[in-house]
Formats: C-alpha cells, structure tokens, sequence
C-alpha cells in the first residue's frame, strides 16, 4: 500500500460527518465573528464537498499549481466560506486558522467572496453568479485544447463546479451550458446546489425550470441525488468521472443551513450570521462539541492527510514531464522573454510590411493581418469570436476550429455568446499555457461586461478584439454604433482600451496587449478604411506610451489636436487645413489613455503642451476631460448614431475637419 492510500486510509477513519461538520462550524463561526456573510450555502454543501475532496479531486494542496490538478470552482461565491475551510482543512500554504478567524477584514485572505490571487487554492474569482460555471467552461476547454496538443500525459484533469440555484438562473449559465454541451466537454462535473432557496425565500418565487432537463437538452448527462448521503454522493461522482462523454450535472438535492435547528432550510441561514442561540443548538444537533474556531486533532489530520492524497501522483506527474523541454515551454508562463522578444520580431515585420503597403484598409484588417504575423510565433494564441469571425477579422487562415471530436486547433467558434465568451476566456487565461483573444462589436462589449470587468479584477491578460468601433460602421445603425463604450471601458481599473489609428498602431496595440501580462486589453477596431497615419515603422513602439506627438509644428503650436483610432487621421486633415490659414497645430495621436496617465509628468506636459487642446473622438465627451484643461473643446458626439452610410454620418454628426478647424479658430482666436 503506498504512502498515499494509508493517508487516505487514515482520513477515512474519521467518520464523514466529522469531517463535513468541522466545514460547518468554521462556516457558521467566521460568519459569526465577522457579523456578515453567507452561512447556509457551506453548511449545505458540506457533504458534497467532503466527499468530493477526499475521494474524487485530484490535488496536492503543497503545490496549488501543479498544471495537472484538477480544477476546483465555487461558481456560488457568497459560499466563500465553504472554500476557505477546504483551504484551510487540507493544508494549502498561507490559509492558517488566523485567516479564517480573520474572514472579511481588511488584508486578509479571506475576502467576502473567493478571489483569485488573495490565496493559493482560489482558482477564479466568483461572486457575481454565473460567472464561475462559464469561467469552469473556459477551464475544461482549456484542458482539453492542452490535452490534445501536449497528450494525456501532462494534461488529464476534471474541473468540477458549484453552482446555486442563483447561478443557474443568470443568463450567462444558458451560455455557458450551451457551449459546454456542444463541444462535449466531458471533464466537467457541475455539483448543483440544488436548495430551492434564494435570497427572496423559496426559489419557487420566480423560477420553475427543470434544470437536470435544461441541462440534458444542452446536451449533458445528469444524475439527481440526496445531497446528504455520502455514498450517493461518492457513486455520482465515480459515474461521472468514468464516462466523460459528455459534460456532467449532478443535481445534489441540499438543505440550507444543514444542522441549523431552528433555521435550515430557510432563506434566513442565506446571507447572514446565524446567531449564537442558533449556532450553540446547532452544535448540539450536529454533536460538534468544539468550541469556535477549534478543529480536533484526529479530524484536522484526517482532513490534511487529504491534502496530500495527490502527493504521488504530483510527484510521478513531475517526472513524467521533467526535462521535456518542449512541454515545459507550454506550459511555462507565455511572458517568458524569449518567446516575448520572437513576439517583438513579428510585430516588427509586421510594421515593415505595413509601411510598404499603400492600401487603405480598416484597422480591423491591419489586426488580422498583425494575428497572421503571431501565429507562427505565439501557438498558445488562442483565437475566437462570437459568431463575427468575418468581420472581426479574428480568424486567418491559419486557424483551424476546434470541435467536440478534435481540440488541436486554435480557434473557437464561441456561437452568439458574448459574455459566455468572455468569461471562458477568463477561464482559459487562468488555466495557463494559453493566451485568449475573442472578437465581436464593440458596442456588445456591454453583453461582456461583467466577464470583462473580472478580467480586469483578476489581472488576466484577454485581449477583447472589438471590431466596427464607432459611427464608423454605417449602415447598421445606432442600435451597432458604439458611443459610450470607450469611455465606460475605460472606466474599468486595470483594462486598457487601445484604439490604434492604422496599420503600425494596431500592430503596435496587439504587441502592448500580449505583453501586459497582468492586464485585459480592448482592441477597438474601425470596421471603415482608415488613413496611414504612421508613414515609417519606427523600432520603438509608440504607442507604448499611451500618446505621442505625431506632428509637431514648426515654430511652435498655436493649438493641440488630440484624436484617437479613425479620427487621427481626420485630425491630421484638420492640421494640414489650419496650416492653410497660418495655424500651428501639433496632433497627438492616444491609443491608450490609461498609458498615457502613467507617464512621467514631464512626457505628459509635453506631449500636451501649453496650448489650447481639441480632443477628437467619435464616441462621447466624458473621459475627456481629463486631458483637455480648463480650456479644452471636444468634438466628438452626445447622442446616438443613427442609420447611413458612415460618411453621411460623419458629416450629419459634425465629426469632420472642417468643424475642427472651426472650433480651433474660434478657441485660438
Ligand atoms: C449577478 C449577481 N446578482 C445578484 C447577486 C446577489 N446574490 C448573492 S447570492 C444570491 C442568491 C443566490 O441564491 P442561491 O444560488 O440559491 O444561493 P443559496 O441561497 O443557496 O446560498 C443573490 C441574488 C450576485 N451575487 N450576483
């Protein structure tokens, strides 16, 4: 008998109620100590999780980041204490006792809901429903992708999610499921807190859909079980861990609060502390003597003797892949310099081939034609769309699509599923060994907003390629023109929005995306033809200062014209005219604003100068006014598009040169 199974042996010694009540206790006396949180979930779920972690995850809780564990997921977030006790039972580095005592204060570890980076062992950040089980997806497409370009081997792992009555009444879990049943991710296990209760009480307030029914007809196996019962619990999980025919959902039908005398099974237990009087006759009823915070040492060694179930097969993993080169560089953070520096020589090739290339072209094609210099360079590039490949340009010939029978391609067609898109791409990001781009309009960036905005919380380099970027579009209409995007996007903390004016700035954009690697990025792309700005390609990326002087004026500047993406070159327009009329006026072109604020002031004054600024964007006013003094003028749009062909539009809006010019006059005058 190895090491391993007498640990194993060990731990099962414990009896299983021991083991999920030492999971409740912590719950309900965190949330105690606290005065706030969400007892009833973790009380709830404590046998499904017991038996998960001691019979079926796959993990080594001495190395969180082993590439070959299985992934864990806590999609129902405000249960945060159902994961922080898994943390702490089985011995993950750095989750002491303290942490847990220390629940929800500031600093600690233990925030309010799960989040990426605070601790080792928190795979995603969750919170807002829904986005777990669509970030667990991204996680088992992952998986396989890797699976199928490095084999069995070296990446063969589950990912199981837990998911709540709430996540599976979020639209996103419909995106999510759709796309896992389709590509027939049979490595996901999603654990269905199957309460019938939410914050409002019953759950039956608002929903009546058969969900072991809505997920078979996405495609999934399912099994409905007594959430209580060990045993059934133990055999779901082996049936679906054998058959990995299609993605799993065992329905696990729970009580609320288990153990709460008076309270379980009532939306009382849900988000808050459960009292002393209810916490004292819940110890009683659950014959868990211990006083707060107290663990008994046969049970937290069975629990850590758990924590190391994976040890062997860690160690026999490591050495299965130790001194493979090849292996190693996939696996390896994408950053690493060398394969950044063969990132650097595309981009420039890339930048020779577009200077010498005189078409007009959308910086949308620029991108595709930047994506098809990477490639070759870049294979953990993982390209997609949400059904706009064609007019995002995200896909090249290059690519091959992945499907339900084959994972070694390099390209996803995410179907019409913004935000599901956006939070698998979370989730193939977290993984590691791949770096995703997903493409759709601009405008339904806001479809992808919450997704976004974790990518942003989390640190995750995604790279968001957001085609037809303004008015610009046309035809479509304003229910597809995006105006207030860039502005709401870049009010998301550690997103950069890059909006390239030509060629070599979106060549230039795509590199800053690739190596910021604790950052999202925006591509917004022109879906219309755009001027070449940038004549020459210089070796240093320009754009990596966030704006730079274009133009500079001889003599002196009498105005600042500052533009972005397709209206650079309407600028450039507008200073070629004022020079007809004897006035100097400098062009600062800004891809990224947030670059920009992080320049030294000196770069920044200069760039900006000391002359009256016109700020030119087809999108509306409000960033702005960061960079335009007390003196400033914005040209740009405060109400819808409407329906035209973008140069009527243009005019129609008064975003031309010749309103530039006319505001210039009048502000220098
Ligand atoms: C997107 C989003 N909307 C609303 C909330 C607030 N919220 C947190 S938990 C919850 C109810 C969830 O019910 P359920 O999943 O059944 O959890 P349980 O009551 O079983 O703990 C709500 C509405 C949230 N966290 N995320």
């Amino acid at each position: 008998m190895t090491e391993a199974r007498e640990k194993t042996t060990m731990a099962q010694a414990v009896a299983h109620n021991d083991m999920a009540n030492a999971i409740r206790a912590l719950a309900m006396d965190a949330v105690q100590k606290a005065k706030s949180g969400h007892p009833g979930m973790p009380m709830g779920m404590a046998d499904v999780a017991t038996v998960l972690f001691c019979e079926a995850l796959r993990f080594d809780a001495s190395d969180p980041a082993w590439p070959d564990r299985d992934r864990f997921v806590l999609s129902a977030g405000h249960g945060s204490m159902l994961l922080y006790s898994l943390l702490y039972l089985t011995g993950y580095p750095g989750m002491s006792i303290d942490e847990i005592k220390s629940f929800r204060q500031l600093g600690s570890k233990t925030a309010g809901h799960p989040e990426h980076g605070h601790a080792p062992g928190i795979e995603t950040t969750t919170g807002p429903l829904g986005q777990g089980l669509a970030n667990g997806v991204g996680m088992a497409i992952a998986e396989r992708m890797l699976n199928a370009r490095l084999g069995n081997d070296v990446i063969d792992h589950h990912t199981y999610v837990i998911a709540g009555d709430g996540c599976l009444m979020e639209g996103i879990s419909h995106e999510a499921i759709s796309l896992a049943g389709h590509l027939g991710l049979g490595k996901l296990i999603v654990l269905f807190d199957d309460n019938s209760i939410s914050i409002d009480g019953p759950t039956s307030l608002a929903v009546s859909d058969d969900q072991p029914m809505r997920f078979k007809a996405a495609g999934w196996n399912t099994i409905t079980i007594d959430g209580h019962d060990p045993q059934a619990i133990s055999q779901a999980l082996a049936k679906a861990r054998a058959d990995c025919s299609k993605p799993w959902l065992i329905a696990c039908k729970t009580t609320i609060g288990f153990g709460a005398p008076t309270k379980a099974g009532k939306a009382s237990t849900h988000g808050e502390p459960l009292g002393e009087d209810e916490i004292s006759g819940a110890r009683e009823k659950l014959h868990w003597p211990y006083p707060p915070f107290e663990i008994p040492e046969p049970v937290l060694q069975a629990w850590r003797a758990v924590g190391q179930r994976g040890a062997k097969e860690r160690a026999a993993w490591k050495s299965r892949v130790a001194g493979n080169a090849a292996i190693e560089a996939a696996l390896a953070d994408p950053a690493a310099a060398a394969r950044m520096g063969a990132v650097a020589e595309a981009i420039g090739a890339a930048k020779s081939a577009f200077a010498a290339d005189d078409a007009k072209r959308a910086t949308r094609v620029w991108s595709q034609k930047t994506i098809e210099h990477l490639l070759p360079v870049l294979p953990e590039l993982i390209g997609g769309s949400a059904d706009l490949s064609g007019s995002n340009g995200t896909r090249t010939k290059a690519h091959t699509a992945i499907s339900r029978d084959d994972f070694s391609g390099n390209y996803i067609h995410y179907g019409v599923r913004e935000h599901g898109m956006a939070a698998a791409m979370n989730g193939m990001a977290l993984t590691g060994g791949i770096i995703p781009y997903g493409g759709t309009f601009l405008v339904f960036s806001d479809y992808a907003r919450a997704a976004i905005r974790l990518s942003a919380l989390m640190r995750q380099r995604v790279v968001y390629v957001m085609t037809h970027d303004s008015i610009g579009l046309g035809e479509d209409g304003p229910t597809h023109q995006p105006i207030e995007q860039l502005c709401a996007l870049r009010a998301i903390p550690h997103l950069m929005v890059l909006r390239p004016a030509d060629g070599i700035e979106t060549a230039e954009c795509w590199e800053i995306a690739l190596k910021a690697t604790g950052n999202p990025s925006i591509l917004a792309l022109s879906r219309q033809a755009v001027a070449d700005v940038r004549a020459a390609p210089s070796a240093e990326n320009l754009s990596a200062k966030g704006a730079y002087v274009l133009r500079e004026p001889e003599g002196g500047r009498d105005v600042t014209l500052i533009a972005t993406g397709a209206e650079v070159g309407l600028a450039v327009d507008a200073a070629d005219a004022l020079a007809k009329k004897s006035v100097r006026a400098a062009v600062v072109s800004m891809p990224s604003m947030e670059l920009f604020r992080a320049q030294g002031e000196a770069y920044r004054a200069q760039v900006l100068g000391s002359v009256p600024r016109i700020a030119v964007e087809a999108g509306v006013a409000q960033c702005w006014y960061e960079w335009l003094g007390d003196n400033g003028r914005f040209v740009g749009l405060s109400d819808f598009g409407a329906s035209a062909p973008a140069s009527k539009l243009f005019a129609h809006f008064g975003l031309t040169a010749d309103k530039v010019v006319e505001t210039a006059l009048r502000l220098i005058k």
